[in-house]
């Protein structure tokens, strides 16, 4: 028995194995968990399904969170097969790619800032709000967010922003969503190279910094994040919400070391 033995958890943000959302569902099935997921659209169907059957999943729906006839068509069909079900794994996070490299200031669009925020921030609650009625008590959200919400970053610009505004909704929807026993969390991950990281620029240095500032010596895994998400979303969590718990092998505590000052 594990401590998520007969929740039903929905899954947002596979891309592939890579993705941080099927190193969450991974640990989450290992904890006993039924689950479903979702894909943005039919460029990742097959991938998405393939992995769900590992799992032991059939459930898959695609969703494009941009739309809210998506939303509610994708709620509309999981209904038929879960009526209600007990938590929400959010792992989605776009900026056009122009509004992630260069000086911020320089970069920033009202357009990119609004997609930003949209499909970054407002789909969390966009899909809570959506599927509230469907969600049995003690359930669980949670999102995933990064240090760049607090800290400028170089090159993460905007997306810093929405991981602000990300952040502030997930304290917001605590507030709302806590009468209903339903608690909201984040986990702040470490840089991992997943589909979402690829293409950005120095990242392989970044995460070589990472490694000499970080007090456990090495970058996060996918098992670094599944396991403490699978936690949040369970009973053992119940006295937790509106909380934004740090995984990322202390970095965000750190400021000088002995490397460093080799
Ligand atoms: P990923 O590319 O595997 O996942 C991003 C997911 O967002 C993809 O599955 C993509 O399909 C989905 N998505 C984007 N737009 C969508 C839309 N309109 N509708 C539906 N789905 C959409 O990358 P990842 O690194 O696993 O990212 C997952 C989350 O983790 C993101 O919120 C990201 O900001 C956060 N995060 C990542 C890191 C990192 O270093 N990789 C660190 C901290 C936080
Ligand atoms: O949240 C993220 C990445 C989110 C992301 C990535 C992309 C790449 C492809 C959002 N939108 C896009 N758009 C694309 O077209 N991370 C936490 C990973 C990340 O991204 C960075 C980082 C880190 C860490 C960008 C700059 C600096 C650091």
């Amino acid at each position: 028995m594990g401590f998520l033995t007969g929740k039903h958890i929905l899954i947002t943000g596979v891309a592939n194995k890579f993705s941080i959302a099927y190193g969450i569902a991974q640990a989450m099935r290992r904890q006993g968990a039924e689950l479903a997921f979702i894909y943005q659209n039919n460029q990742f169907k097959g991938r998405v399904e393939e992995l769900a059957n590992k799992l032991d999943s059939k459930l898959t729906f695609p969703c494009d969170v941009t739309k809210d006839a998506s939303i509610t068509e994708l709620f509309k069909k999981l209904k038929e097969k879960w009526p209600v079900f007990d938590g929400l794994v959010h792992s989605i996070a776009f900026a056009p790619r122009d509004q992630l490299c260069g000086d911020y200031v320089n970069t920033v669009t009202r357009e990119g800032f609004a997609i930003t925020h949209d499909i970054s921030s407002y789909s969390f609650v966009a899909m809570a709000k959506a599927c509230r009625h469907m969600l049995k008590k003690k359930s669980a959200l949670l999102t995933l967010t990064y240090l760049g919400a607090e800290r400028a970053i170089p090159n993460y610009n905007v997306m810093g922003l929405a991981k602000a505004s990300l952040e502030a909704n997930v304290r917001y929807m605590a507030n709302a969503m806590g009468p209903q026993d339903i608690r909201v969390n984040g986990i702040s991950a470490g840089p991992i190279r997943t589909l979402a990281a690829s293409g950005i620029k120095n990242f392989r240095k970044m995460l070589n910094y990472y490694e000499v500032i970080t007090p456990i010596c090495r970058t996060i895994t996918l098992e670094d994040i599944g396991n403490p998400a699978a936690f949040l979303c369970s009973d053992l969590a119940a006295g937790i919400t509106g909380e934004i718990l740090y995984v990322d092998g202390g970095f965000s505590i750190a400021a000088i070391n002995e490397l460093t000052l080799e």
